[in-house]
């Protein structure tokens, strides 16, 4: 299948945001991933509105805010004034998600659900009707570098049998490395959040690091792990 590969940008190097961005559109990065944090539903910060914008303005690719925070729908108009084309909200704080998934759909957004690792779809199942998009956290929320949580995968199986009766896609963001790749995506899972995992390490070469995922056989079949010798 058709993957999609976003570069999670609080990993990036803040020195020199604009060649980054030049740099991971070269590579063959899809689009780009910023995590807005607010101190309190995760402690720490991540990245702000002007980032948002610089990004945005640097890049014709598409960009997502995965927002960790405690009241997304306060963020909405700005996000909204900035193009932002994706919207990812936790349901585990919002009071009302599906108005604020209601409120990013009629302003032309796309949306989604992010979820915590100890979040059960038990208790969002019925959000599934209205998003686009599942972001399933492989780690627990707020920093780059954290254990992918290895009861996650049994969530991940269970999105997978609902994807395409409630018609959306999934996402993973957290510990993606090339391994999980190539086993999630010849099961149905679209896309992967890059962070210090697989894209941001080995000197940020990031040509290379995406290489070690995106290698395709001649019947465009992404090759495993295994068959790659990583
Ligand atoms: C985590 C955040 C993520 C991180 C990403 C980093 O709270 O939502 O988007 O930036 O997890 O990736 P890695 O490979 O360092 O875990
Ligand atoms: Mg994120």
């Amino acid at each position: 299948m058709d993957i999609e590969l976003s570069a999670s940008m609080m990993c990036a190097n803040f020195a020199n945001l604009e060649k980054e961005v030049k740099e991971l559109e070269e590579a063959g990065i899809d689009s780009f991933h910023i995590d807005i944090m607010d101190g309190s539903f995760v402690d720490n910060f991540g990245m702000g509105y002007q980032d948002m914008a610089f990004i945005k303005k640097n890049t014709t690719k598409t960009v997502d805010a995965h927002l960790m925070v405690r009241k997304p729908y306060n963020y909405l108009d700005i996000l909204f004034r900035l193009g932002i084309d994706i919207i990812y909200i936790h349901p585990e704080v919002d009071p009302d998600p599906a108005t604020t998934i209601e409120k990013i759909h009629n302003a032309g957004s796309i949306a989604g659900i992010a979820i915590n690792p100890g979040t059960s779809i038990s208790t969002i199942s019925e959000l599934l009707n209205t998003v686009d998009r599942v972001l399933v956290l492989g780690v627990n929320p707020g920093h780059a570098g954290r254990q992918y949580q290895d009861y996650v995968d049994n969530k991940i199986e269970t999105l997978l049998n609902l994807k395409s009766k409630y018609n959306f896609e999934i996402f993973l963001d957290g510990a993606v490395t090339p391994e999980r790749i190539a086993k999630w995506s010849k099961k149905g899972v679209k896309g992967y959040i890059l962070g210090t995992a697989t894209l941001f390490k080995n000197n940020m070469e990031y040509s290379k690091n995406i290489k070690k995922i995106k290698v395709y056989n001649s019947n465009n079949v992404l090759l495993s792990a295994e068959r790659r010798g990583i």
